[in-house]
């Protein structure tokens, strides 16, 4: 069974936007598509996230420079609720900008607490691993990763209780070509394994999905959070911060049907989509494709 359950959240990127993804996503026939592949589907609809207009327009930024922290967290609290209160199956969240994934990853990691550990694969062009303090444009989309080692605004940490949701050991990204200074010292810090495009580019998709793979081999659960900005913009021209020097179409399949063949994942973000950029909703489509390749089986 896998459930959908949709953020239509856009206060913590720095565009405009995104909070029509889940509604771009379904109309692309995520639904139908699952469907096809031989999966039951249930669609629990979205929860509850305020548009930016019902909060007084363009807020200035707190002193700490985080920009919507109180209505973020109180979307992504719903969202982890609802997650955690789901009968099981696989779980799909549709953002949303990505900050949407503390309520996922929190939501399905704390749901499966008796399971083991949920590692995360963070598929996307930024590392999103920035705080408060690090941040250059005070959007909570650039910070969920720190928040979910347990690093940052307490409002945000408090979606979950507090303290870290994922070890630094169970993470991995796939695609970064976006990084800024602090974000580096934190991936030293920590030790966090990164692929960036330059790594993709010199050694294939192949050998750095299963490598992937290896790394995160002692975690019995995997979240992917997917960033549709991972893919490049010539054929994901509606995201919110496009970054040349994407993904292909082929790769991204590439690794996706690797993570099915290696059958470890076992729930999903697609994030980022933004339907105001895009061309005929051909992002929302490829991000349907990715979440079908995900899903279902080798053809031969
Ligand atoms: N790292 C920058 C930019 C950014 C992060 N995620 C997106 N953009 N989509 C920041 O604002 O934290
Ligand atoms: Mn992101
Ligand atoms: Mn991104």
């Amino acid at each position: 069974m896998i459930s959908i359950l949709g953020i239509p959240m856009d206060l913590g990127a720095g565009r405009r936007g995104v909070d029509m993804g889940p509604s771009a996503i379904r109309l692309a026939g995520l639904e139908a598509s699952l469907r096809r592949l031989g999966y039951e589907v249930k669609d629990y609809g979205n929860v509850e996230s305020p548009v930016a207009e019902s909060l007084g327009g363009t807020p200035e930024a707190e002193p700490n420079g985080l920009l919507y922290a109180d209505t973020i967290a109180a979307a992504c609290r719903a969202a982890y609720e609802r997650l955690r209160g789901l009968p099981g199956g696989f779980p799909i969240v549709l953002g949303g900008d990505h900050s949407v994934s503390m309520g996922s990853v929190a939501g399905v990691a704390h749901a499966a607490e008796g399971a083991g550990r949920t590692g995360l694969l963070w598929i996307d062009a930024h590392a999103d691993l920035n705080t408060p303090a690090t941040s250059p444009s005070g959007n909570i989309h650039g910070m969920p990763v720190a928040h979910l080692l347990g690093e940052g605004d307490p409002r945000l940490l408090g979606i979950w209780g507090g303290g870290a949701v994922i070890r630094p050991e169970d993470v991995v990204f796939i695609g970064l070509r976006s990084v800024d200074p602090d974000e580096r010292s934190l991936i030293r810090e920590r030790g966090l394994r990164v692929y960036t495009m330059k790594e993709i580019d010199r050694r294939g998709i192949a050998p750095v999905a299963e490598e992937a793979l290896a790394h995160l081999a002692h975690v019995p659960r995997l979240h992917v959070s997917f960033d549709a900005d991972v893919l490049d913009p010539s054929i994901a021209p509606g995201v919110g911060t496009p970054v040349p020097g994407g993904l292909s179409y082929r790769e991204a399949h590439l690794l996706m049907e690797l993570l099915a063949d290696a059958d470890v994942v076992t729930s999903l973000d697609l994030v980022e989509v933004n339907p105001i950029l895009d061309v005929r909703n051909a992002t929302a489509r490829i991000t349907v494709e990715m979440a079908a390749s995900l899903l279902g089986k080798a053809i031969l």
